[in-house]
């Protein structure tokens, strides 16, 4: 076997993130394509790095795949770097261009699917690499496929077993591919550039290009298409830009819906899926999964890197359809999904509702990772953390990491309004005791242990108290 074309498993740190959204932490992982694979939901994200020097410092940079899975939503776990730019036999082994993936199941074999720089010529080429697990290790085909020129590449496996691949490249194309999932199944057409593009590389191959444009999308840029089906139904989703500079509507990226009973189309526009983001993160790249009878739509925000929209972490949500299949709008939120066992390390900053004064900063600005901490200002400030899980809790008392400048009280309840069953009360004394702004650890008996799955509130009774994490 050519060694060249076996893709390494460097390493296999399993190591979970026990956090909500972002729920990938440690590094940035953005464009998270979901796949549900034997009863667990794995996640194929790009990899976001910062660009080593020699590389343009403002773009994004990807040299390398991971792969996550979790079977509750809320545990993931890293299984390792599956793909690497160097392990690519027709990629350019310095391109830092392993943009959005997906990776689909076939008659035994995963096939992972993912857009890199080519050795030769400009721009984007997409290749396949095939495994026994969805943890690989993964093997590259040793070219790219023909007449799939671009990026974003997503493959619907339909009822009957035929496959169709979409991606973004001159708008959004989409094409069937042959049974072996490897090449397009139809003509390919010689791709004539516009302008000088040919002068610039005279020696450049012409360039063939399959498949056909989708009919019946929106205007505006597009890019990042998920495709599928739910019932008689197809789905095609993507990425778009409904504002214009122009008239000062926000231009970045909705994520927006079309329908059609055929996956090729034509398709009939339907809108908005999830709003632009409310800060400056230019893009958005979806995936949209059934899991346990429950639909998520995965998604990315810069959460760790606010000032640089090219580091981005990958997100989740509930997303529900109605009666007409049409899709509700989703809106973000820190919380996520799944549930959260109480003996766990809980982030309140990840609230799901909140009094109007709360407010959330980085634990740690020069270390992102850490995650966040939440700030109560005043007495009356409340947050609700929905559904904890309290059937493990065994021990007799809380542990919360906190800080406070001055004597503060705070308890810790059942429910998700300002009232509730006190769980457990906690007081950060004046004087010698008072954490004076540095981080402590606070223990305290619980009064009342809730059954089972419930929600988890948090009330400031006296001063002012962050609060980092909490656990039972
Ligand atoms: O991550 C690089 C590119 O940004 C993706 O391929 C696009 O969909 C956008 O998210």
């Amino acid at each position: 076997m050519n060694k060249q074309a076996i893709t390494l498993l460097f390493m296999l740190p399993v190591l979970t993130a026990g956090a909500q959204n972002p729920i990938i932490r440690g590094i940035y992982a953005a464009d998270p394509t979901a796949r549900v694979f034997n009863d667990k939901v794995y996640v194929y994200p790009s990899h976001d790095i910062m660009p080593p020097e020699g590389q343009r410092q403002d773009w994004f940079c990807m040299a390398d795949y991971h792969v996550f899975s979790s079977e509750n939503l809320t545990d993931w776990t890293d299984h390792g770097m599956i793909i690497s730019q160097e392990n690519v036999p027709w990629g350019n082994p310095e391109g830092y261009s392993m943009w959005a993936p997906d990776c689909v199941y076939k008659d035994g074999k995963y096939f992972f699917y993912f857009p890199d720089a080519p050795k030769e010529g400009r721009g984007f080429a997409i290749g396949v690499a095939t495994a026994d697990s969805p943890e690989g290790p993964f093997v590259c085909e040793p070219e790219p496929i023909k007449g799939v020129m671009g990026i974003d590449p997503c493959v619907l496996v339909d009822n009957d077993g035929q496959a169709y691949i979409y991606w973004s490249g001159m708008g959004i194309r989409g094409a069937k591919l042959k049974a072996n999932m490897k090449e397009l199944d139809g003509e390919l057409t010689e791709l004539r550039f516009p302008g000088n593009a040919n002068a610039q590389a005279p020696n450049m191959p012409p360039i063939l290009v399959g498949g056909q444009a989708m009919e019946g999308l929106p205007e505006g840029f597009k890019e990042g298409p998920f495709a599928f089906r739910r019932g008689d139904w197809y789905y095609l989703t993507f990425p778009w830009v409904r504002g214009d500079t122009s008239n000062g509507q926000n231009p970045t990226e909705t994520l927006a819906y079309s329908m059609s009973r055929s996956p090729l189309g034509p398709w009939d526009f339907k809108g908005i899926i999830m709003a632009e983001h409310d800060n400056t993160c230019w893009t958005n790249h979806h995936s949209i999964v059934e899991y346990k009878g429950q639909w998520y739509i995965f998604y990315h925000r810069n959460d760790y890197s606010p000032s640089d929209d090219k580091r981005r972490s990958a997100r989740v949500e509930k997303i529900a359809f109605n009666d007409d299949g049409t899709i509700q709008e989703v809106f973000q939120t820190k919380r996520g999904v799944g549930i959260s066992q109480a003996t766990s390390v809980l982030q309140p900053d990840r609230y799901s509702a909140a009094s109007d004064d709360v407010s959330v900063a980085y634990v740690d600005t020069l270390d992102r990772f850490q995650g966040w901490q939440v700030s109560l200002p005043k007495p009356g400030s409340w947050l609700c953390y929905s559904d904890v899980d309290f059937s493990g809790v065994t021990k007799g008392n809380a542990m919360v990491r906190v800080k406070a400048c001055a004597d503060a009280e705070f308890s810790l309840r059942e429910g998700s309004t300002n009232t509730g069953t006190v769980i457990a009360r906690f007081k950060v004394k004046g004087g010698k005791d008072a954490s004076k702004g540095e981080w402590m650890t606070l223990t305290a008996p619980l009064e009342y242990t809730p059954k089972g799955v419930t929600d988890l509130l948090i009330t400031c009774e006296l001063g002012a108290v962050d609060i980092d994490w909490v656990q039972f």
